[in-house]
This record gives C-alpha cells, structure tokens and sequence, in this order.
C-alpha cells in the first residue's frame, strides 16, 4: 500500500491534520459546515452536548450530540479555495490512516450540509427564504484540477449554459454536480429548489459594481433567465460546487442549504439576515434529529 508522503497529508505533533487541527476521534459523521467562524456558536448552541472545541485559523470547529446524533459544526471562511483544504482534511480523518499514512480499504461517507448565505437571482425567491441546491454549478475553477467529469446530460446542460449565458473561457470552465439524493429527500417543505452558481468572489464575479468596470456587465440577467429543461438558477453564492464537486469525487453525502440574504433582481437586502440565518439552523438541526 502506497505512503502518503510527510509534504502531502500534514499531520502535526497533536496528531492532528494540518488547516483544521483535528484528529480522527474529533470529528463526527455528520457534519454543518458555515462559513463564518461566528456561525459555529449559533449553531452548537443548539448542541445537548458539546464534547470537543478546536479553532484554528478560520477553522473553528464544535462536535458534540444533539439527542442522539453526534455532530460537527466547522467554520470553513469563505470561498472554494478553503472548500479544497476542508473537504480534502475531513475526508483524510476517516479514509486515511493517520499513523501508516495509507489510504484505508473501506470507505467511510460523512454527511457534509453546507448552512449558509446567499444572493437570489429570481424575483420570486424572496430574502429570508431558503433555497436547497439541487445541483452547484461552478465557475469558481476548483474542480477543474481534479479529474472530473460530468454525464451527458450535465454536459448538455453546461454546454446550454455556456451558450445562454455567452460566459468568455477566459473567465471560467464551468463544471456541475448534482446533491446527494440520500440528502435532498429531507429538505422538501418549505424550502426552494434549484442550481446554484458558485462564483469565485463576491464583487465582480457576482456582477456588482463599486468602482470597478465588469468584463462581463450582463452575468446576473443571464443567469437569471437562464433555463434548461425543468431546470432553472436560483442562487449565487461561493463554495457549493466546490462542496459537491469535491464530495461527489471522494464519495460523500453532501448538500448546501442557503437563507437568502439579498435578491439580486429587486435589488434587495434582507432587513435582519442574521434571523433567517438562525431560523434555517434551526430547520436544519430539526431535520437531522428526525431522519
Ligand atoms: C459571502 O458573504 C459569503 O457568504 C456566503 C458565501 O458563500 C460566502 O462565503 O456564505 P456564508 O454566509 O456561509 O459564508
Ligand atoms: N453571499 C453571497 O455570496 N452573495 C450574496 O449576494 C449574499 C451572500
């Protein structure tokens, strides 16, 4: 069995792996991951018990119960850059073997549910509501440096995207990935569904404008009349594809849920998005308690 080399997997003196410092026992099956390190307390504030806190960097991490299910709430800051360091590192804790530095025989899948914000991009998904992504359809590049490809009928619909949307190959290969059935079938009531953008910043890549020309000034009214079959966008935001693309290739469970704190085509920002972001926890901690 191949070792992992030292300057591949970095393990540090606690035994624990590098950017998130956790070890294996730290970490629990089902995991929320936010991207605002404050996030992490409103989430396990909900915990019946927290047995282990870590912070390191932005990577602040509580694992703990809540009734019977053993939990990890991490911080992963913002971004698909960060999405590449955590989702490599979690799946390292249960598929790696720490000590021989050997790829385990048997595959461990964790639950991996993204809570977090996002812009709106149809005038009928209103702030402080929530959307499920069914698919993350990246612009954000991460996936395109592992190998990765998607079935015809998600090559048909990037192809159908890079046509609607007249996207310059300068900006981005898009890739898309589809939620986790095992996931999804929960997060039915109440919630939109729809493909969500993942873009590789907030300004620019999002089509906002402060003193900044945009090579590409009509993104979000593309976007936003973008179809394909049943399928439309709903959101944008920055790490989902990166969640699902990653996810998918080393075979976890993952979904991203998001509040929607601003609508992009009323131009409109929720008055109290800190409240929807404490009601979807909520939601979301209720769902996991009863599936
Ligand atoms: C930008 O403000 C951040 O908010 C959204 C975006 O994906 C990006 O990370 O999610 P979080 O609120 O979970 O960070
Ligand atoms: N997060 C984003 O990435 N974009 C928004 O518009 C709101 C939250």
């Amino acid at each position: 069995m191949q070792r992992i080399q030292e300057s591949e997997l970095i393990i540090n003196k606690r035994g624990a792996v590098y950017h998130l410092d956790l070890r294996p026992e730290e970490l629990a099956p089902t995991i929320i991951t936010v991207g605002d390190p404050g996030r992490v307390a409103a989430v396990s504030k909900h915990f019946d018990r927290i047995e282990h806190k870590c912070n390191h960097r932005e990577f602040i991490s509580h694992t703990g119960y809540l009734g019977k299910t053993r939990l990890t709430v991490i911080s992963t800051g913002i971004g698909p850059d960060n999405i590449d360091i955590v989702l490599n590192e979690l799946d390292a804790l249960v598929n790696i073997d720490l000590e021989t530095r050997t790829i385990k025989p048997q595959l461990t899948q964790l639950n991996i549910i993204r809570v977090g914000t996002s812009g709106a991009l149809q005038a009928d998904i209103p702030t402080d509501s929530f959307v499920v992504s069914t698919h993350g359809l990246g612009i954000d590049n991460l996936l395109n440096f592992y190998r990765y490809e998607e079935n015809e009928e998600e090559k048909a619909l990037l192809q159908s995207f890079v046509t609607q949307t007249q996207l310059n190959h300068r900006i981005s290969q898009p890739y898309i990935c589809g939620s986790s059935a095992h996931l999804i079938k929960h997060f039915v009531n109440n919630f939109h569904h729809g493909i969500t953008v993942t873009c590789p910043g907030f300004y620019g890549p999002q089509g906002r404008i402060l003193r900044l020309g945009l090579s590409h000034p009509h993104l979000i009214d593309r976007l936003t009349q973008f179809t394909f079959g049943p399928h439309r966008i709903t959101n944008f935001e920055m790490e989902t594809s990166s969640i699902y693309g990653l996810g998918k290739l080393l075979g976890h469970h993952c979904l991203s849920i998001s509040a929607i704190v601003a609508n992009r085509v009323n131009r409109q920002f929720s008055r109290d998005g800190q409240a929807a972001v404490e009601q979807l926890i909520k939601k979301t901690l209720d769902t996991i308690s009863t599936w």
